[in-house]
């Protein structure tokens, strides 16, 4: 084994450094359904503390996508796809046994190979990706479940051993994010990235085009556009990581223009009514930081409406860490300013998520890390089943042990 802890491929890796804190909770947490104590006679149709009656499990649409129920599984980086960056066909069984979620949210995916920033991870820009994401929207479709791909770029979040020819990572501006990358021998400093020219912004974004396209053509439902956790689209956003002078950078507006050409370029390829999009206004992941996000964020969901979106998808507060990193963040601010279906994420158990649906604070509810010990997570909260928890030893990279060898509960 490498300095550092690192395992290669085969083995696996632990935590990925560049996220704090990391994104697993201590092994005690637990969802809870209801107070402990006695359980009320179970009848489904007059019991009303029943968790059956929630809101959650009530079908609903997104766009142009009719989903079974309100839970989402969040995207969920696994770094197992093979040679090209084409998901393995273990990739098949994992997504489909996850299918009773009412919307799959993909793995983050390449839109191009300079989008790359993590050994192992997909993309959906190659025909030879395409056919390997077919089975899985097929698998998926096959037992009743939806099923969005979510576009990635990394930007400055990357090494020279990921990317085309060895060259440095590209970014809004050349600053040098703190962390370390995940590469194929193990953890790298990740180099001062080269700011990119306008010429090669319009590139970026017709990436983010043609890899919406391409998912469709795989037979994905639509798309998720990555503007989260401190990767590219969240670089131009924030001004930590963005001190352009020129169009897309500087004002709130000039720092939002790459995530709204982004916008308009994917809905103009697949439609809006198949294009949603993640955010994370206060995530500290990736050495993301704005000096002041509110009024940021605002200006960006005020423009996204007049996409009519099918959804946006908020991670509300430090990504797979505290919600009230910033104690007087407004999200419920941001979800009144949103017109459309709006996904909320961040440490939701069933309690917190059937409230926030029922009190009208969001219309969707994504579980990320309960969704990997529990490929039966709607079934275990709808009957208050105990949650298994992940082993940490196998969230990135490997093979199926971790990934699809955790198991439903026995019916
Ligand atoms: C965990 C490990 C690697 C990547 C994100 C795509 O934070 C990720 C990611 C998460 O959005």
């Amino acid at each position: 084994m490498a300095p550092g802890g690192f395992a290669s491929r085969g083995t696996h890796m632990a935590a990925m450094p560049g996220h704090r804190p990391p994104y697993l909770p201590p092994a005690s947490s637990q969802i809870a359904s209801r107070p402990p104590g006695p359980r009320p006679a179970p009848s489904l149709e007059d019991d009303p503390l029943s968790n059956a009656d929630s809101p959650l499990f009530q079908p609903t649409k997104v766009g142009a996508i009719e989903l079974a129920n309100r839970i989402a599984m969040a995207p969920l980086t696994r770094s197992r796809a093979g040679a090209g960056d084409v998901p393995r066909p273990m990739a098949v069984t994992y997504y489909a046994q996850r299918a009773s979620a009412g919307l799959i949210i993909s793995e983050a995916t390449q839109v191009s190979a300079t989008a790359k920033g993590y050994a192992w991870t997909p993309g959906v820009f190659t025909d030879a990706q395409v056919e390997g994401w077919r089975p899985v929207t097929e698998a998926v479709h096959a037992k009743g479940g939806k099923i969005v791909a979510q576009l990635w770029h990394v930007g400055r979040i990357s090494h020279p051993s990921l990317q085309p020819g060895n060259a440095l990572p590209v970014a809004p501006s050349a600053i040098t994010p703190k962390g370390q990358a995940f590469t194929e021998t193990g953890f790298q400093p990740h180099p001062q990235p080269r700011a990119l020219e306008v010429d090669e912004i319009r590139q970026v974004v017709a990436d983010f085009a043609h890899a919406a396209a391409m998912a469709r053509k795989a037979g994905f439902d639509g798309v998720e556009i990555h503007g989260a956790n401190g990767y590219l689209i969240d670089q131009f956003l924030r001004d930590g990581s963005n001190h352009r002078t020129d169009e897309y950078g500087g004002s709130i507006q000039n720092r939002s223009r790459f995530l709204l050409e982004v916008v308009e370029a994917v809905t103009q390829a697949i439609g809006a009514d198949r294009t949603g999009l993640r955010l994370s206004p206060v995530t500290p992941a990736n050495d993301a930081s704005d000096s002041n996000p509110a009024p940021l964020f605002r200006y960006a969901v005020e423009q996204l409406n007049r996409f009519n979106l099918a959804f946006l998808h908020m991670v509300e507060g430090a990504t797979g860490g505290p919600r009230d990193i910033v104690p007087d963040f407004d999200f419920t601010a941001l979800r009144r300013a949103f017109h459309g279906p709006y996904i909320a994420n961040n440490g939701y158990d069933f309690a917190m998520a059937d409230a926030a649906i029922r009190e009208g604070r969001a219309d969707l509810i994504a579980f990320g890390r309960p969704f990997i010990a529990n490929p039966d997570l709607v079934e275990r909260l709808k009957t208050g089943a105990p949650l298994a928890q992940p082993d940490r030893e196998t969230l990135y990279g490997g093979g199926e042990h971790g990934y699809t060898d955790y198991p439903a509960l026995a019916a």
